[in-house]
């Protein structure tokens, strides 16, 4: 049997590094820097996963496409938002040999490629609410150091919903019900995260208020892996995104904007992989059961009950293989469980005399159960383990967040995970947490509702009721 190249995941950057290539997610060798390829098996992962992002937005979203490329003259009309990004805009000069007259940019999200068209789509209040979608590839000349999945300069799955409402208040539910989706969405990939609502100097260049959820990584770093945003009437007195109100008045609209990119494939690795590979939730796994055949003696009549089998499980609905290659059922157990298949069926001859298979679950569990009925069992199995899933990373995630009262245990609690401090709210206090402490201010909770045992800021010692989490970010 192969033994394992994979480091433990201990190591983690290595351990992830291992297991994108190991388990043929990414291949980073592509010559330009920041941008990477797909491998099929990674894409097939994506697809299952964006598939989901699409199940819960279509209901009450629209999916669109607009033009990669944003003439400088739209780029540059909204002050705070040109702040934000002109240091990561790739710009197109020529076409062919000649100087364009207008330079393009590639979109590093899209609010400017999309809102001068809202200008001219949005006419009276029976327009709104407006809700787009679009997945598409955004380019960021990212300066920091740039990782696979996690810091991209070309991000190739990036979705970003736009919406258009009428009133502020009303822009503000909407930002809550993509919380709720991105939760949902969250829920259905077994990973636990936090809401935080940035401070005024992190939020979305353009924003009222920026809503971000981060999961703690196996180091203690956190990933932000997702963000809603508030734009109020920011970007529509810009664009001139006006709409006839019932009395007949023009009125500036309320946007939102909303994102999630493929960090949220990345969380998906590092919080659910094992020192033998990938984990993959049952929901998107690209393979849910694969069946080895145990081949010693009678291997005609062992396949035809394992490919009947197979019939079987993807009439139900199962993503389904069978591996009947040449290779010893230990090296099969080993490479299926690089690749993160929830649950493999083991049948030798024995077992099918005595009307059963193995069943073993990627987390370990492993039981012997009858064939009669096996489409249900597994579906149990399978309901479970994702549950069990969501569990154990949840009091990971639990462990990793911890009150302290003083910036030196803040120090000390931010090279292990997150911490949670008093904070009056001031700039002047966040900043000097951050100087303190050495960490970024995550913000405050949003919708949670658990008690801090501190009643102070941890700067300035005001009574409060504010908090920050703070934590070291990817
Ligand atoms: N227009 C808004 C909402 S779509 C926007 O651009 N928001 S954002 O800047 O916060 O990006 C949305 C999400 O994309 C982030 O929360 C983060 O999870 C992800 N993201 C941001 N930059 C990168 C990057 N360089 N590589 C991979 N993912 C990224
Ligand atoms: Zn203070």
């Amino acid at each position: 049997m192969t033994e394992s190249k994979i480091p433990s995941k201990e190591n983690f950057s290595e351990w992830y590094h291992e297991l994108l290539k190991a388990g043929e997610i990414i291949d980073v060798r592509y010559p330009v820097k920041g941008m990477c390829v797909w491998y099929p098996s990674g894409f097939a992962l994506r697809r299952n996963v964006y598939d989901l992002i699409r199940e819960l937005l279509d209901p009450d979203h629209q999916e669109t496409q607009f033009p990669l490329l944003i003439p400088e003259t739209e780029f540059m009309k909204e002050a705070e938002h040109i702040k934000g990004f002109e240091d990561e805009v790739y710009w197109v000069t020529h076409g062919g040999t000649s100087p364009l007259d207008i330079k393009l940019a590639l979109r590093p999200t899209s609010e400017t490629a999309i809102y001068p068209m809202f200008k001219l789509w949005v006419r009276s209040h029976a327009d709104l609410p407006l809700k787009i979608y679009q997945i598409v590839n955004t380019f960021r000349y990212e300066t920091k150091h740039t990782r696979p999945l996690i810091r991209l300069r070309e991000i190739t799955s990036f979705k970003e919903a736009h919406t258009v409402h009428a009133t502020w208040e009303e822009a503000a539910e909407q930002v809550e019900a993509a919380l709720s989706i991105y939760a949902e969405f969250y829920r259905r990939l077994a990973i636990p995260f936090l809401f935080a609502k940035r401070p005024s100097w992190d939020k979305f260049p353009g924003s009222d208020y920026s809503i971000a959820l981060d999961t703690v990584m196996p180091d203690g770093r956190t990933l932000q892996i997702g963000t809603a945003h508030l734009l109020g009437t920011n970007f529509a007195t810009t664009y001139g995104i006006t709409y006839e109100n019932t009395e007949g008045e023009q009125e500036f609209v309320n946007q939102t904007c909303y994102g999630v990119s493929e960090r949220c494939i990345a969380a998906l690795i590092s919080v659910h992989g094992d020192d033998k590979g990938l984990v993959l939730p049952w929901s998107v796994a690209p393979v849910q059961v694969v069946i080895v055949p145990i081949l010693f003696k009678e291997k005609e009549m062992t396949l035809e009950v394992c490919r009947a089998l197979k019939e079987r499980l993807a009439a139900a609905g199962m993503r389904v293989v069978i591996d009947e290659s040449d290779e010893r059922p230990g090296s099969k157990f080993y490479k299926w469980e690089l690749k993160g298949v929830p649950i493999r069926i083991e049948i030798g001859p024995r077992d099918i005399k005595n009307g059963v298979a193995v069943l073993a679950r990627r987390d370990g569990k492993k039981l012997t159960v009858p064939l009669d009925d096996l489409e249900k069992t597994i579906q149990a199995e399978a309901d479970d383990l994702q549950e069990a899933m969501l569990a154990k990373a949840q009091a990971f995630l639990d462990s990793k967040v911890k009150d302290c009262e003083t910036i030196e245990e803040a120090k000390e609690q931010t090279l292990a995970g997150v911490a949670r401090v008093g904070w009056c709210g001031s700039e002047v206090c966040g900043h000097a947490i951050e100087d303190e402490v050495g960490a970024a201010v995550l913000g405050e909770p949003w919708r949670s509702e658990e008690k801090r045992l501190t009643r102070h800021c941890i700067v300035c010692g005001a009574n409060t009721e504010g908090c920050a989490l703070l934590a070291r970010q990817y």
